[in-house]
């Protein structure tokens, strides 16, 4: 394929943040907008827990099976890396991709167990670099008030705290971070206004690898 489609290619727009911080409600509204735009767009996710490597991370997170720290990073990562080829296919194609997390939540959140963050890093090396990162910035406390958690693992406001320091540590030059505890109506307008002008200009980009 080549980047030369009519439109040019389509932009790797991504939400990070901590659990409850209203990453997926954003995901499908931003969403929504871009194909109201008529704008091609897919909402992406990970982890992608339908591909067998996707039912090891769920039934990890339900605590149904329990793994080794460094393993089901690594499993992390391998979800990211089986949907690669697609997501460069749907980029060059043209096609937008909202994701619902990526590399840095697997670096936050492993790091926050206590792995050397380099090395959390290092299987992510390779992986399409996004265009666009928009952390939206929620309290741990704020975030866990929303309707409490679902029980998954790592859904304890301590642990959540640190993961929330390992975030603010990888901000680089892709990243906008926006209020997550104002109204969400503000909140889907400063994503909407971010995600547009990165659409606009990525078309003439070159796709790069993190
Ligand atoms: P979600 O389906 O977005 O609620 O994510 C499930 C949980 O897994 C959430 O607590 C964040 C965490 N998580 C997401 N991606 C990764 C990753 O790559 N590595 C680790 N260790 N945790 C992750
Ligand atoms: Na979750
Ligand atoms: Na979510």
């Amino acid at each position: 394929e080549n980047a030369g489609s009519k439109g040019g290619r389509g932009a790797l727009i991504v939400l990070e943040g901590l659990d409850r911080s209203g990453k997926s409600s954003q995901c499908a509204r931003l969403l929504s907008f871009l194909e109201g735009k008529g704008c091609a767009t897919e909402g992406w996710r990970f982890p992608d827990r339908e591909t067998s490597v996707g039912k090891m991370i769920s039934a990890y997170l339900a605590n149904e099976s329990q793994l080794d720290d460094r393993t089901i990073h690594l499993l992390f990562s391998a979800n990211r890396w089986e949907k690669r080829s697609l997501m460069e296919s749907k980029l060059l194609g043209g096609t937008t991709l909202v994701v619902d997390r990526y590399s840095y939540s697997g670096v936050a959140f492993s790091a926050a167990k206590g792995l050397d963050i380099e090395w959390c890093k290092a299987p992510e090396v390779g992986l399409l670099a996004p265009d666009l990162v928009i952390y939206l910035d929620v309290q741990p406390e704020k975030a866990a008030e929303r309707g409490g958690y679902g029980g998954e693992r790592y859904e304890r406001v301590e642990f959540q705290k640190r993961v929330a320091e390992y975030y603010h540590s990888l901000h680089d030059s892709t990243w906008k971070v926006v209020d997550g505890s104002v109204p969400m109506e503000t909140v889907e307008e400063q994503v909407r206004e971010l995600a547009m002008n990165c659409i606009s200009e990525c078309k003439e980009k070159q796709l790069t690898n993190l």
